[in-house]
């Protein structure tokens, strides 16, 4: 395996790993838990680092335009507060993650962590030139935010075994991944991942 040596210009971007998204959620991912581990590794690797770590999440008002009862395509699900909006307590956060909340207010959605949340400006006052994207749901939130760090100027690393998709269709997920190479984002596993060179 191609070793590839984290910099200090590098941050771990992990998408909403809440219990809503994770099996027995309103919106479970199936097979979602499986990327805790995964994201562990990585989170250890880039605390070890001394490397910036932020985690998004979902953050709906109850009467978000995204729920069935508003037109939405989807179930009520983390509704700000409630269990369902909280992180899994398997993830081992470190005490110095800066949480990255999206798409609270009604009346708008956002799949991305970089969509109304100012995450691009606070990255970029941090130095962080390059984002390694895991987490929930590969075919939307992990999709639109890895495209949107692209946009914004960020070299982006996506961890495929660290991600799992809603699957509307079968392929989402594949395909989700094929929108992020088109876009310059590099797959990489976890275990090519080694310390600042
Ligand atoms: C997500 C559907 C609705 C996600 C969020 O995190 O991928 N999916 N809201
Ligand atoms: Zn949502």
């Amino acid at each position: 395996m191609n070793p590839l040596h984290l910099e200090p210009t590098d941050a771990l971007l992990i998408v909403d790993m809440q219990y809503d998204f994770l099996p027995g959620g309103s919106l479970g991912v199936p097979n979602g838990d499986q990327v805790l581990a995964p994201i562990n590794r990585l989170l250890e690797l880039f605390t070890q680092q001394g490397l910036p770590v932020y985690a998004s999440r979902d953050w709906h008002p109850a009467n978000h335009c995204s729920f069935g009862a508003r037109g939405g395509p989807w179930p009520p699900h983390c509704v700000a507060g409630t269990r369902g909006a909280a992180f899994s307590d398997a993830l081992q956060l470190p005490p110095g993650a800066t949480i990255v909340s999206k798409a609270d207010t009604a009346d708008v959605d956002a799949y991305s962590a970089f969509n109304g949340t100012g995450l691009a400006r606070q990255m970029r006052a941090r130095g962080v030139r390059r984002v390694v994207v895991c987490g929930l749901a590969t075919d939307y939130c992990v999709l639109n935010t890895a495209l949107d760090a692209r946009t914004d100027g960020f070299e982006v690393l996506i961890v495929p075994e660290a991600m799992r998709a809603v699957e509307v269709q079968a392929g989402d997920g594949e395909r989700a991944i094929g929108r992020m190479v088109e876009r310059g984002a590099q797959p990489v596993q976890v275990d090519e991942l080694v310390g600042e060179a």
